[in-house]
């Protein structure tokens, strides 16, 4: 069995040398060892022009091949900054003031997933398991199944699936739903998404669904949820050693807060930055007595800065900063640290150790791994506020859990999680360790292609099965420390 990854971003990217190494984030983590392993291939859109349209990799030895999907402008700008991020994503997120309808992204968007599937289907050989990627891809599944019917096919969707009568506001959301339909197994980080789905099938297509599993042109498309973690030991690492242990300690001294509350998100209206730093400032407002104590220490990752919105959202979150260090400001005290830049895998290890109180409430957010970095990265005395709009609350009831909408809720848990006992703070934490070390994102990947596998020798019958993969930590990829962006989740 080999294996073809089929995602919007190319697994690998070159180097300040001019080497090809693999690129950072959780996505090629989890799956360039299982491919590496496997063989096959990463079918992606080539992000730059002059790039190979077929490259082995690594060179020397070659393990897997990297087939590229060349864009021209025109397609880039419709398909990926304008139906993937200005259609798909605000939608998906239940943030409609967002969603910009236009004809051209349609059009490219179809074009484009139809390049993806003509590449897939060129490389495709008979007993290969595909394995497609989020919200940039919904059409090509059914497009290759068209060409491939014994076809074996997953698609994993990493933001949430919002409820039915939210999908249907979408033009095309049949067509959209159609497509989707071409996989065998969809998987979503949690049932709701899961049970969302499942009756946008039944709901606008007339599919029919019995035990969750929908019957669609003659075959099971089963639709499960596989909630993604991190590479739990290797954050644990990080954040056990002295480098990052002594670059918290200076994060301390620099802003000299007798509290830190940090936070750390792509600038992405989805995150919750604004109305975070609004209910900070209600928190000031309220408590005066913490004035020169309590301080917000806000790194917010530069994001689809092509996007109109993502523009307006920067100046918004640059007003509020100004405002509330204008209002509150002391000689040695400084209420908001804000920061719009990336850093290192291990900066912002120091700067999660560095925090007693971590805030972490988008307004809607498919899992949210910066919420299981946290937990892992922190001592026992870190406590965390999270949102109750994510799908890391679902798995974490032990977190300070907030409603992002509610100001005055967010400024009084700010106020709870800083003065709440250091035992309570142990226990909970305690808890939400024990839950993350349970979510592997080596763990997540085989899962996922397990039941994938699972499914396809079950309706074959007669095929081999896969063979058995580990998870050791030898065929794990070394990870670049470079403060790469991670631009539009994975
Ligand atoms: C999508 C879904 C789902 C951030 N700044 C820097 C940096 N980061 C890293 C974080 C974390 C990742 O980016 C962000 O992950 P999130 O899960 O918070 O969010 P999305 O990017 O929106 O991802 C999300 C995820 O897919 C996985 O399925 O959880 O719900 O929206 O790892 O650490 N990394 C570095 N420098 C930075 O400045 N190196």
């Amino acid at each position: 069995m080999r294996l073809t990854v089929v995602a919007n971003r190319a697994p690998i990217s070159r180097t300040d040398e001019g080497d090809w190494a693999p690129s950072v984030g959780g996505l090629t983590t989890a799956l360039l060892p299982v491919l590496s392993e496997l063989g096959g291939a990463w079918v992606a859109m080539g992000e730059e022009p002059d790039l190979p349209e077929r490259q082995e990799y690594p060179a020397e030895d070659p393990d897997f091949l990297v087939r590229r999907v060349p864009l021209s402008q025109e397609e880039l700008d419709g398909y990926y900054y304008g139906m993937a991020n200005s259609v798909l994503w605000p939608l998906s997120h239940y943030m409609v003031q967002h969603l910009d309808l236009r004809d051209p992204f349609v059009e490219n968007y179809r074009r484009v997933n139809e390049r993806f599937a003509e590449a897939v289907i060129e490389e495709h050989r008979e007993d290969d398991v595909i394995w497609m990627q989020d919200y940039h891809l919904m059409l090509a599944p059914a497009l290759i199944r068209e060409a491939h019917p014994e076809a074996v096919m997953g698609h994993f969707w990493h933001i949430p699936w919002p409820a039915m009568e939210v999908f249907r506001i979408l033009p095309g959301a049949r067509e959209l739903l159609r497509g989707m339909l071409g996989n065998d197994l969809i998987g979503f980080h949690v049932e709701e998404y899961a049970k969302n789905f499942i009756e946008s099938a039944e709901v606008l297509l007339g599919a029919d669904v019995e035990d969750g599993v929908i019957h669609w042109q003659g075959r099971e498309v089963n639709v499960e949820a596989h909630p993604i973690g991190i590479e739990v030991e290797r954050f644990e690492r990080m954040s056990a050693s002295d480098n990052v242990k002594g670059e918290a300690e200076e994060v301390r001294d620099e802003f000299g807060a007798e509290s830190l509350v940090v936070g750390i998100d792509r600038l992405d209206y989805t995150k919750g930055v604004l109305s975070r730093l609004e209910a900070f400032e209600e928190f000031l407002e309220k408590n005066p007595e913490y004035h020169g104590k309590v301080s917000l220490f806000q790194v917010a990752t530069p994001s689809r800065t092509e996007v109109e919105s993502y523009q307006q959202l920067k100046r918004e979150v640059d007003e509020a900063v100004g405002r509330i260090n204008g209002q509150f400001a002391e000689d040695h005290w400084m209420p908001v640290h804000y920061r719009y830049r990336t850093y290192t895998q291990e900066e912002l290890c120091a700067f999660y150790r560095a925090a007693d109180v971590a805030l972490i409430t988008p307004l809607r957010d498919g899992m949210n791994v910066v919420t299981q970095e946290f937990i892992t990265a922190t001592t026992d005395r870190g406590v965390l506020i999270l949102s109750e709009l994510t799908g890391a609350a679902y798995l974490l009831p032990e977190a300070l859990q907030v409603n992002p909408y509610d100001q005055s809720g967010l400024a009084e848990a700010i106020r709870k999680a800083i003065e709440m006992p250091p035992e309570e703070r142990r226990e909970r934490i305690q808890a939400l360790k024990a839950t993350i070390r349970e979510l592997n994102v080596h763990q997540w990947a085989d899962g996922f292609l397990d039941r994938l596998t699972a499914q396809r020798d079950a309706s074959s019958g007669q095929r081999a099965p896969s063979p058995e993969r580990n998870s050791s930590p030898e065929r794990r990829v070394e990870e670049q420390s470079t403060g790469e962006l991670v631009d539009g989740g994975v």
